[in-house]
C-alpha cells in the first residue's frame, strides 16, 4: 500500500490530508491523554521505530528483561492507574505473558505494546523472531497474539491502509484498545508493524478529559432505592461496619466517597485481605484487614461480637481461598446475616458511586464508635528478630514515624507475615502492594521500582519497603541495576533461610535456593547500596531507622 499523502489529498482534500499525524505521534497523544509519563521495556529492532516515536515524550525506561518490565508496568498500573510496557516482537513480548496473566487476574490496565515485522516485510522469507522452525511450511506470525488472546484478554495487531485513497485507522484502533484497558481494568496486547509507526494515519479527535471518555451508560435502575434500604438498615443499627473489597482499589473517586461517608457518620471500616493498604489503617475508624482466625483478637471480637450491620462494598464475585481464611469457617463477614452487599457491577463502579452520593446527603445519625485498641507487644531488645516479631517491630517503628512505609511483600512467608502490618496512608494512595490473587513470586522489586519513581517525582518522604525471602529475591535481583541508574531508594528486608520455605514439602534439592557462602551485602554494595546483617530486635530497629534517615537525607 502506498500511504501516499497526495492520494489522500486527492480523495478528501488538502486540508484533510494536512491534519494527518503519523501513527507514532497519534500514539503519543493517546498515551498522554491517559496521563502516561513512563514506559518500561526492552528494545529490539522491531521496536526501534516505536522507541524513536516515544523517546522525546516519555521516560522510556529500560528493564533488566521483559518479564521485569512487564511486572513493573503492572506495579505502575496499581500506583498510577495505567501501566505501559514496550517490547520487541515475540522474543520480547512472549516473556510478558506471565505478567499479562497477573494483570488479568489483578484487574490491571496494562498496555503491552510490541513491535512487529512491517506489513511490507511479510513475504515467504522467514523473518527472525517468527515462531517457525526450518521444517515449517507456513510462516507463523501470530504466535504472540494467540498467546495473549489465550489468557482471555484483547490482543490485536494494528492494521495499515487497505486502499490507497483512505488513510489507515491504526490510531483509532490503538485509542480504542487503550480505552478498553482503562475502562475495564484489563490488560491489552497491541502488536504494531514497524513500518506503520512512521506512516500517516486517520486523525482522531480525543475527548476533552478522561471523564468525557465514551463509556457504557450507567445501567443500574434503582440506586436510590438501594440507598434508602441502606439508610433504613443504618437507622436500626448500633454498630455498623463498612467492609471494603478489592474492586475499589483503582477508583480514587469511589475511595474518596467511602472515606467521606465513614467520617461523616463515624462508621468504622475494615478491608478484605486482598484490599489491604487501600484505606488508612492508622485512622481511628480503621479495623485493619479482616480474615477470621488470622485477625488480631481485639478487632476480631469487635467485628464478630459487637457489629450488628455490615455494608459490604466492592468485594469480589468469587471468593479466593486466601481471602476467606482458607475455608476455616471463621470468616464471619461473608456469612453475616444483617448486611447489604453492593459489589459494583457497573463500569468504573458507577453504581456504588451513585449510591454513596445519595448516602452522603441523607439524614443518617452519627454513630458513637470508640476506636478498638491495637495490641502493643512487649519485646526484649536482645530477642532474635524473625517472622514472629518482624511485623510488630515494623508497626512500632511506623507508629512513631508520621511518614508512611509502603510495603511490597514478596510471595512467600513474607506475604503472609505482612498481613500483620499496620499501614499508614502514603502519598501514593496505597501502602501495601503485591499481587495477592495471582500470587506470582518475582514482582516485589519491579513493583517497588514503579513506586519509587513516583515517590521521587512527588519528592515524597514516604519510604518503599520490600520484604522478601531469599528465594524470591533471587528471582528479580538483576532489576536492582535500575535502582542504581535511576537513583532510587528502597529498604529491602531480606529474610534469609537459604530455602524456598513456603510450600516446601520435603527435603528435595529443588527446595534450596541459596548457599551459606552467598554474600548478599556484597551484592547490594555492588549495586551502590549498603546492608547489614541484623539478628536482634534492637539491631534491626536501629539499622532500619538509620536507613529511613539516610533515604530522607
Ligand atoms: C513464579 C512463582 N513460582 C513459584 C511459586 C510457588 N512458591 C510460592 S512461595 C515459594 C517459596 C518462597 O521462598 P522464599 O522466597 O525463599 O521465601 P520463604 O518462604 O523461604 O520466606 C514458592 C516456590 C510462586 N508463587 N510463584
Amino acid at each position: 500500500m502506498s500511504n501516499d499523502i497526495d492520494l489522500y489529498a486527492e480523495n478528501f482534500g488538502e486540508s484533510y490530508a494536512e491534519l494527518l499525524p503519523t501513527l507514532g505521534q497519534a500514539m503519543v497523544n493517546t498515551l498522554q491523554f491517559f496521563a502516561c509519563q513512563r514506559i518500561y521495556g526492552v528494545g529490539g529492532d522491531y521496536a526501534a521505530n516505536l522507541i524513536s516515536a516515544f523517546a522525546e515524550h516519555f521516560d522510556v525506561c529500560p528493564s533488566s528483561n521483559e518479564m521485569h518490565a512487564a511486572f513493573t508496568a503492572c506495579g505502575q498500573a496499581e500506583i498510577e492507574g495505567l501501566g505501559v510496557c514496550l517490547t520487541t516482537y515475540t522474543v520480547g513480548s512472549l516473556p510478558c505473558v506471565s505478567a499479562a496473566a497477573l494483570a488479568v487476574t489483578e484487574k490491571l490496565p496494562v498496555i503491552f505494546i510490541s513491535g512487529a515485522p512491517g506489513e511490507s516485510e511479510i513475504t515467504s522469507m522467514a523473518l527472525h523472531h517468527t515462531v517457525s522452525s526450518c521444517s515449517t511450511w507456513k510462516a507463523e506470525y501470530d504466535a504472540a497474539l494467540e498467546s495473549f488472546k489465550a489468557l482471555g484478554m484483547r490482543a490485536e495487531r494494528l492494521q495499515g491502509e487497505r486502499n490507497t485513497a483512505q488513510p489507515n485507522v491504526a490510531a483509532e484502533q490503538f485509542f480504542r484498545l487503550v480505552a478498553h484497558a482503562y475502562l475495564n481494568k484489563q490488560p491489552v496486547f497491541i502488536e504494531i508493524p514497524r513500518d506503520l509507526v512512521l506512516q500517516k494515519t486517520q486523525a482522531i479527535q480525543l475527548p476533552e478529559s478522561l471523564a468525557q471518555l465514551p463509556h457504557e451508560s450507567f445501567m443500574l435502575k434503582g440506586a436510590h432505592a438501594v440507598a434508602k434500604q441502606i439508610i433504613k438498615k443504618l437507622s436500626q443499627a448500633k454498630n455498623p461496619l463498612l467492609f471494603l473489597g478489592v474492586n475499589a482499589k483503582l477508583n480514587p473517586r469511589l475511595l474518596q466517597l467511602l472515606k467521606q461517608f465513614c467520617h461523616l457518620y463515624q462508621i468504622p471500616y475494615v478491608t478484605s485481605w486482598l484490599a489491604k493498604g487501600v484505606l488508612d489503617e492508622h485512622d481511628n475508624l480503621s479495623l485493619g484487614a479482616y480474615n477470621g482466625v488470622f485477625s488480631p483478637t481485639d478487632i476480631r471480637s469487635y467485628i464478630e461480637e459487637k457489629v450488628d450491620y455490615v455494608l459490604e462494598i466492592a468485594t469480589s464475585i468469587n471468593q479466593l481461598d486466601t481471602n476467606v481464611a482458607f475455608a476455616t469457617g471463621t470468616h464471619l463477614l461473608f456469612d453475616f446475616a444483617n448486611r447489604t452487599i453492593l459489589k459494583g457491577t457497573a463500569q468504573l463502579e458507577q453504581d456504588i458511586i451513585t449510591t454513596f452520593e445519595y448516602l452522603l446527603s441523607a439524614d443518617i445519625p452519627t454513630f458513637n464508635f470508640t476506636p478498638v485498641s491495637q495490641p502493643q507487644v512487649e519485646m526484649e531488645k536482645e530477642g532474635r528478630i524473625d517472622f514472629h516479631n518482624l511485623t510488630s517491630v515494623l508497626n512500632q517503628l511506623q507508629q512513631v514515624d508520621d511518614k508512611a512505609y509502603i510495603y511490597f511483600p514478596e510471595i512467600g512467608n513474607s506475604y503472609f507475615a505482612s498481613y500483620s502490618l499496620r499501614t499508614r496512608m502514603s502519598s501514593l494512595g496505597r501502602s501495601w502492594i503485591t499481587n495477592p490473587w495471582y500470587a506470582a513470586m518475582g514482582t516485589s522489586l519491579p513493583y517497588a521500582r514503579a513506586a519509587c519513581r513516583k515517590l521521587k517525582e512527588q519528592q515524597s518522604d514516604d519510604v518503599a519497603v520490600v520484604i522478601t525471602g531469599d528465594g524470591g529475591f533471587n528471582f528479580q535481583l538483576n532489576d536492582l541495576i535500575h535502582f542504581l541508574r535511576d537513583d532510587l531508594s528502597v529498604i529491602i528486608i531480606y529474610m534469609r533461610n537459604d530455602i524456598f520455605h513456603l510450600g516446601k514439602n520435603g527435603e528435595a534439592d529443588i527446595y534450596h535456593c541459596s548457599d551459606k557462602q552467598f554474600d548478599v551485602v556484597g551484592l547490594i554494595n555492588a549495586f551502590g547500596g549498603e546492608g547489614k546483617r541484623c539478628t536482634t530486635i534492637e539491631q534491626f530497629k536501629d539499622y532500619f531507622t538509620d536507613c529511613t534517615q539516610l533515604i530522607r537525607g
